[in-house]
């Protein structure tokens, strides 16, 4: 039965002994031993009571398994929610009952810690572990090879995707087979991948970046992955010598970069190093020239949208720019205020339509509306402008975000949190520059009269509240925020003053 998404990245390499994972142990699995995996994955889903449009939650460490949970949902037609794996309890909590999940795939070591509030949301628990162990691999483990594909159209959910808000809620992104499916095949044709190459996959497999766009255009393309556990700067140079592309974080290529083995010798039978999910340093780009000849391709995508624009395989790839809009994909810079399109070179809100695009949020037809337009365009949140030569310029956000090592972190979730706190009165979660990660948190409070806030207490309830990315690396004590004459608090000025807080020495 027919299930674009499917038959296109997994029901086409049925029966094919190429290899698909090269693993951290040295082991390789071929794409048809991976497919048998997912098909047994997909009865355990089926045996587990989950039906055609319902939701798995996973919260699970990157192994073959976890990727083989993905390919099972998408066979068995169930929409597929990966977590990330810092997010907390309480953070979970929110996700399974927003999303209405009916089961929850967790680690072992946090069974314990989540079954109380799966039960509470009407979610089944099965735990899967970081080496293919645990309840649900045991259910999966007893079941057939082979799974007859449930039937889907390409308008069918696929996945959903949380994204947090500027108002501090998470926002359930929809994501259809078509706007993942789209997405692949265009990019495995602009980056020109092939069932020859050999990708190093280092990013996480619950987001965007690792999960739609790494391992879909490695599936589309047939090619095969050195799928590492996370990125370790020794397995990712010990990999360079055997892979032909890279795609990472920004932290990823700063990181090589600190480490005098990484040199052009090392990175010779690379063909391709791509960057995305926060803004590469031009600095970092003409580094990395330098070092080992490559040119890295910087590319500017979204959960909501996958990828919109992507520096070109052939001709220049400047430095600073995001390149291109996509084949299929339009983008415009309009006024923030009225919408209206504005003239070339101009900086404006940046807007994208395409078959890319997301449906919607999850259950919330107000946000939605309010970023969605009904011409099908998709407000970024993000400022930019196009020069005379169509490169696409990212220059800032119009959204209140942190981008830290590749995730991102909205301030409001964390300044709720820290307006709770006893003796706080009110806090500004800022973004400022960090040699590693780009961009950490910087949080500001201002104590009710009299008080003191108590920092070590703070930082406990954060940690229990909110995963550890997004914690506060440093808390500033003032007496007021800057305000402008309306009352908003001025961040820009708070940038200014602790933007030197993590400066190397
Ligand atoms: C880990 N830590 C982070 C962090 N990652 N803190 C802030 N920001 C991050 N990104 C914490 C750890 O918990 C640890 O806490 C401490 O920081 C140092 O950990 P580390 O060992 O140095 O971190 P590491 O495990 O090496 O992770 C860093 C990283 C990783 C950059 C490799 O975060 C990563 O893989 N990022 C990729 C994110 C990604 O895939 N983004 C794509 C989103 S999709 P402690 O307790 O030890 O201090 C998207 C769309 C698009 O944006 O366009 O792609
Ligand atoms: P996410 O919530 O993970 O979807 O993050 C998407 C956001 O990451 C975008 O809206 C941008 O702000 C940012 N982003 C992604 N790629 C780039 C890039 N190459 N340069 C600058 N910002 C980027």
């Amino acid at each position: 039965m027919a299930n674009p998404l499917y038959d296109t990245l997994f029901g086409a390499h049925e029966g094919s002994s190429r290899p698909f994972l090269h693993l951290a142990d040295g082991s390789t699995l071929s794409h048809s031993d991976f497919l048998r995996r997912a098909a047994r994955m997909a009865h355990a889903l089926t045996a587990c009571g989950l039906v055609p449009g319902d939701r798995v939650a996973v919260q699970v460490e990157k192994s073959p398994e976890a990727l083989s949970l993905y390919a099972a949902a998408v066979q068995a037609g169930v929409i597929f929610l990966p977590l990330n794996t810092a997010y907390t309890a309480d953070e979970l909590d929110y996700f399974v009952t927003n999303s209405g999940a009916k089961l929850l795939v967790c680690d072992g070591t946090k069974e314990e810690a989540l079954s109380a509030m799966a039960a509470r949301c009407g979610a089944r628990l099965e735990t899967l572990d970081a080496d293919g162990s645990g309840t649900l691999a045991e259910i999966a483990r007893a079941m057939p090879a082979d799974f007859e594909t449930v039937e889907r159209t390409g308008g069918d959910l696929a996945a959903f995707l949380y994204t947090s808000g500027t108002t501090g809620r998470s926002k359930g992104a929809m994501l259809t087979q078509d706007n993942l499916l789209s997405n692949a095949l265009t990019l495995v044709e602009h980056w020109r991948f092939t069932d020859g190459d050999v990708l190093i996959h280092a990013l996480p497999i619950f987001h965007t970046h690792g999960l739609f766009v790494a391992t879909n255009v490695m599936l589309a393309s047939g090619g095969a992955m050195i799928f590492l556990p996370k990125f370790d700067l020794d397995q990712v140079l010990a990999a360079l010598p055997r892979a032909t592309a890279m795609m990472g974080v920004p932290t990823f290529y700063t990181r090589l970069l600190g480490d005098a083995r990484f040199t052009g010798e090392l990175a010779k039978g690379m063909r391709l190093f791509i960057s995305g999910s926060a803004p590469l340093l031009a600095e970092t780009h003409r580094d990395f020239e330098a070092r080992t000849g490559h040119r890295i391709l910087e590319r500017y995508g979204m959960t909501e949208t996958n990828m919109n624009t992507s520096n070109p395989y052939d001709g220049e790839r400047r430095a600073g720019t995001v390149g291109f809009p996509l084949p299929g994909v339009e983008l415009k810079v309009t006024d923030p205020e009225t919408g209206a399109a504005l003239p070339q070179g101009e900086v404006g809100m940046i807007e994208v339509r395409g078959p890319n695009v997301f449906k919607g949020y999850w259950q919330m037809p107000e946000k939605t509306a309010a970023e969605l337009r009904e011409d099908g365009f998709f407000i970024t949140g993000d400022l930019g402008m196009v020069d005379a030569d169509g490169y696409v310029t990212i220059v800032g956000r119009g959204k209140d975000l942190i981008i830290s090592g590749g995730y991102n972190i909205y301030p409001k979730e964390i300044e709720l949190v820290l307006d709770d706190e006893p003796g706080v009165l009110e806090s500004a979660v800022i973004g400022v520059p960090h040699p590693d990660f780009g961009e950490t948190v910087l949080a500001v409070l201002v104590a009710q009269p009299g008080a003191e806030p108590d920092i070590a207490r703070i930082e406990a309830d954060v940690a229990e509240k909110l995963a550890r990315f997004k914690h506060p690396r440093r808390y500033v004590i003032l007496e007021e925020l800057p305000r402008n004459t309306m009352g908003k608090v001025q961040k820009n000025l708070l940038r200014d003053a602790y933007r030197e807080s993590f400066a190397p020495a």
